[in-house]
Order: C-alpha cells, then structure tokens, then sequence
C-alpha cells in the first residue's frame, strides 16, 4: 500500500486545502496528514482561528484523509516517513524546493497551489465586510 503525507495549518478549512488533499491522495492509497499543533502554529508565527482538535475532526471527515497525527515541529519529516514507511511526501508549491532533503528517503512532490483562496484572504475579506 502506497502512503503518502504531506504538512499543514489547515485553518478555516478551504476548497485550496480540499484540492491539495485530493490531488496528494492521488499518490497512493492512503494520506497521512500531519497537522500542526497549536503550539507548532506559534512558532511558525500563525494563529490558527480553529485549535488543534477543531482542525483535526475536519480533516478526519475529508474522505481523501486516512490518518491525522500533530505536526509539532519543524523536524519530525525524516522520522515521520520512516515510522509510516511513507512513499510520497506532497506539498503545495509555495514549498517548492524546501523539502528537497527528503528526496533521500521518499519522492517528493510539489502541487500547484489553487489560486485566489487562502486563509489570510478569508480572514482579510471577512474583516472588510
Ligand atoms: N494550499 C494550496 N492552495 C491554497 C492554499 C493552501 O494548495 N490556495 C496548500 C499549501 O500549499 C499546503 C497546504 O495547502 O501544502 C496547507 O496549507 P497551510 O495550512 O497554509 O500550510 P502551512 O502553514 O504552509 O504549513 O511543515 C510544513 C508546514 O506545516 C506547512
């Protein structure tokens, strides 16, 4: 069974993280996706507007997530793919080039993100209207 993972915030969940989901799943037949915790959030400089647990029950209904676990740092990807024996690690290319580290233990691959849709924008227009 091919495994396939891929990082992530995914606040005020959104058709640009959906797209992600569905094309990483693409790679195999099961998605992890590491979810960063609250505190990882902090030192990645994001206030997530959902906690942890709130952005983990969504992604555990996405139909393309098999398996949800924290991302807590910025260094768990190499043990993280040798514990799930992962073949694929997936990232939206605004990642481009910055996990290329990886390609020594699994593919590494990079999506297009999907314009115009971010959660700053949702957060920005939201605060216009
Ligand atoms: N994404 C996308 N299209 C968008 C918005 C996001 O394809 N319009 C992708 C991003 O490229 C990323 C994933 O959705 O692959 C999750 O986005 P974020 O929650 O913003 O992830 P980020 O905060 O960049 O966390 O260790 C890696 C980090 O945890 C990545």
């Amino acid at each position: 069974m091919k495994k396939v993972i891929t990082y992530g915030t995914f606040d005020l969940l959104h058709y640009g993280h959906i797209n992600l989901l569905k094309r990483a799943k693409e790679y195999g037949e099961y998605l992890i996706v590491a979810l960063s915790t609250d505190e990882f959030n902090a030192i990645k400089g994001k206030k997530s507007y959902s906690s942890y647990d709130e952005r983990k029950k969504l992604l555990e209904a996405i139909r393309y997530v098999d398996l949800v676990i924290p991302e807590v740092n910025w260094d768990q990807k190499i043990s993280d793919i040798l514990e799930f024996k992962v073949d694929t690690f997936v990232m939206g290319n605004d990642w481009e080039g910055k996990f290329d580290f990886l390609k020594d233990y699994c593919k590494v691959i990079y999506l297009d993100r999907t314009p115009e849709i971010s959660t700053t924008k949702i957060k920005n227009d939201l605060s216009l209207s």
